[in-house]
């Protein structure tokens, strides 16, 4: 089908592109996309125009149309052989390192630190590892600004301390995942800095340079325009992210080739696969058009329309696969942030060969609301979320199931501010994550009840991004303010260092910690001595989720609930049966008929009652007659 101005917006949605793109904007709009295309389905995008010229202005419908036309059409080859994979079955756990484990005293988390910890998450069921960057890096992004991708970071140790690390974690029966950054590298990685030395360097052509001031509105994802200027070379180059995180052009052959053998590299080291930051950005408009203003306004970002879904994305991808992933049967999971369920479906359907598994990050916030807003995030949107993925994508594709990584405050802290629930929400989180059809990611510090951190001051934050966002918020609003601002979306809440026991510095250096560090009493030294803790539950229903089949490859069916904070569902294969029911509400609920069945687990201990308390999560299993 070839879209046009003259396009109904019932077709638009028909399209994996289209539906992203729509479900996107009114998420961001705080609407639902089921009432909304009711009515406006009928409209052309000629209407749609004529309707909104007022805000969506120049080039929205043209972006809009071109993507249509560029995506592939939705490939919708269900295949429900559930093919078996280790990654489909296994528990993965997110290691920040600068924060996990300070091995040597100097106040940084290191690789040595998270060597003495890996019989802590064998305990804890662990079977894969994905370690955030730990490459060579001048740390203005803390590592997601790679200055030489063959290197340790030295804070974090050396190659030889990352063999061990890597022999320790499979000697365990353990996985290591790479977080891997390849839409962009620091500009201190050798390709830039011969690139800007010399204008004839075949390096010109690895990133986006540009002879022309400002060659166009995108601005970066840290604030600010996204183009930088250096003064010796009289050029410009493009960086969605901090000026320090430039660019790598993709469409240009050689460069593809170079990252492809520098993985290669790291697969025949032994490492089993990668974590892909923003790799659905590696693809960009020819030309890198003006981004629309509207889109802009809505999302905060502008330009983002010209690169979230590039037109050369799914070939660099299925190429990736083919020349990296394949020969080494390596894992893949890509980071996708602007994609939604359909596109997510189009980079990791079996069928289509491109990648394993992608974060896509519409859970992190209810529809209307923004990571630097001051909200309570209600967990009733969760049902809706979940259904929808289980319904739509779940079936021929493998979630993956998380609800906080370094980039983001603490779900627990979102849901429930002051703490009256606690571990109530935190187990029940874990349920969700634990038995919904998936691969669960969890976070360092999620088995713990880990929350954000009460910070006082600008001073004890270290993230480029709330540093960057603090400065341009005070242009415009008091200082007190643009803190509090920041203090909402900051990411340091999830960079503040692991609990690990009631000492000073909570165990995790004995030095000056990099960043704040608090006392909390949820620490794994307590933790794991405390039987109803949010580590057991974990570590129990982990130990659940992998003594069966059902919970990995089982079908999932969602009984309708009345009512509607109740979220109940069957996970089952062949014999064995569960049913999960979940309070998604702080007040007492129904519960729903749970006959043939027997209680397993549950949040607020194992005696069996009518009513659903706050928050409650309880695993029954069918009774085997
Ligand atoms: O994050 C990409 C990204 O777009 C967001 O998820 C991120 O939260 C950012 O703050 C947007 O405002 C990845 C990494 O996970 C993040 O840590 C890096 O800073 C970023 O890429 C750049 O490499
Ligand atoms: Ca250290």
């Amino acid at each position: 089908m070839t879209y046009s101005i003259n396009t109904k917006l019932s077709d638009v949605y028909k399209n994996p592109v289209g539906h992203d793109v729509i479900h996107k904007l009114l998420l961001q709009m705080g609407v639902s996309d089921a009432m909304i295309m009711k009515i406006i389905g009928k409209l052309t995008l000629k209407g749609l125009r004529r309707f909104t010229k007022g805000f969506t202005g120049e080039g929205f419908i043209e972006a809009i149309i071109k993507l249509l036309n560029d995506a592939p059409e939705a490939a919708y080859l269900v295949s429900d052989e559930s093919i078996r994979a280790w990654w489909k079955e296994a528990v993965f756990y997110q290691i920040y390192p600068r924060s996990f484990m300070d091995g040597n005293g100097d106040g940084v988390g290191d690789l040595r630190g998270v060597i003495q910890k890996l019989d802590y998450l064998k305990t804890l069921g662990v079977d894969a590892i994905w370690l955030c960057p730990v490459y060579d890096s001048p740390m203005d992004d803390n590592g997601y600004d790679i200055r030489d991708y063959h290197k340790i970071a030295e804070e974090f140790g050396d190659m030889e301390t990352f063999d061990q690390l890597l022999f320790a974690v499979h000697e365990r029966g353990m996985r290591l995942v790479m977080d891997l950054v390849v839409n962009h590298t620091s500009d201190e990685h050798e390709w830039f800095v011969h690139a800007l030395q010399n204008e004839n360097s075949p390096y010109r052509d690895y990133y986006f340079f540009s002879h022309m001031a400002n060659p166009n509105n995108w601005t970066s994802f840290f604030g600010g325009g996204a183009w930088n200027y250096y003064s010796d070379a009289d050029i410009w180059a493009l960086h969605l992210f901090s000026k320090k995180q430039v660019d790598l052009n993709w469409d240009y052959g050689p460069l593809r080739q170079r990252i492809y053998s520098m993985m290669r590299w790291w697969l025949r080291k032994g490492v089993d696969g990668f974590r892909l930051d923003v790799v659905n950005y590696i693809s960009k408009a020819p030309n890198l058009p003006n981004g629309s203003e509207f889109v802009g306004k809505l999302m905060g970002y502008t330009g983002i329309e010209h690169y979230f879904h590039g037109p050369n994305l799914h070939k660099y991808l299925a190429e990736m696969r083919r020349e990296v992933f394949e020969p080494y049967n390596a894992f893949s999971v890509g980071e996708a942030p602007g994609a939604g369920r359909e596109i997510s479906k189009l980079m990791t359907h079996p069928l289509r060969g491109e990648l394993d598994m992608a974060f896509c990050f519409d859970v992190l916030e209810p529809p209307g609301k923004e990571r630097f807003s001051a909200y309570v995030y209600n967990p009733l949107y969760l049902k809706q979320y979940f259904s929808d993925w289980m319904r739509n994508y779940a079936d021929s594709c493998q979630m993956a199931i998380f609800f906080n990584n370094h980039d983001n405050p603490r779900m627990l802290s979102k849901i429930d501010p002051e703490g009256d629930y606690r571990s109530i929400v935190a187990k029940m989180l874990a349920m969700l994550q634990l038995t919904l059809k998936g691969t669960p990611f969890i976070y360092q510090g999620d088995e713990l009840g880990a929350i954000n951190f009460p910070f006082k001051s600008i001073a004890d934050m270290r993230d480029v991004e709330s540093l960057n966002f603090y400065r341009q918020y005070c242009e415009t609003m008091p200082s007190d303010e643009a803190f509090a601002k920041v203090l909402s979306g900051s990411r340091d809440h999830a960079r503040v260092p692991m609990q690990w026991n009631a000492d000073q510095n909570s165990g995790f250096t004995e030095g000056a910690p990099w960043i704040v560090c608090a006392h909390d009493e949820y620490n794994a030294d307590n933790e794991v001595k405390k039987e109803d803790s949010v580590f057991w539950f974990y570590k129990d229903l982990i130990a659940i989720r992998k003594h069966g089949e059902a919970l990995i490859y089982g079908d999932i069916e969602i009984i309708k609930t009345d009512p509607k904070p109740v979220f109940a569902y069957y996970r089952s294969l062949g014999e064995e049966k569960w049913l999960i029911v979940i309070n998604l509400s702080e007040k007492e609920q129904a519960l729903p008929p749970v006959d043939g069945f027997e209680l397993v687990l549950c949040n607020y201990g194992d005696t069996e009652r009518i009513i659903l308390l706050p928050y409650e999560a309880i695993l029954y299993q069918k009774i085997k007659r």
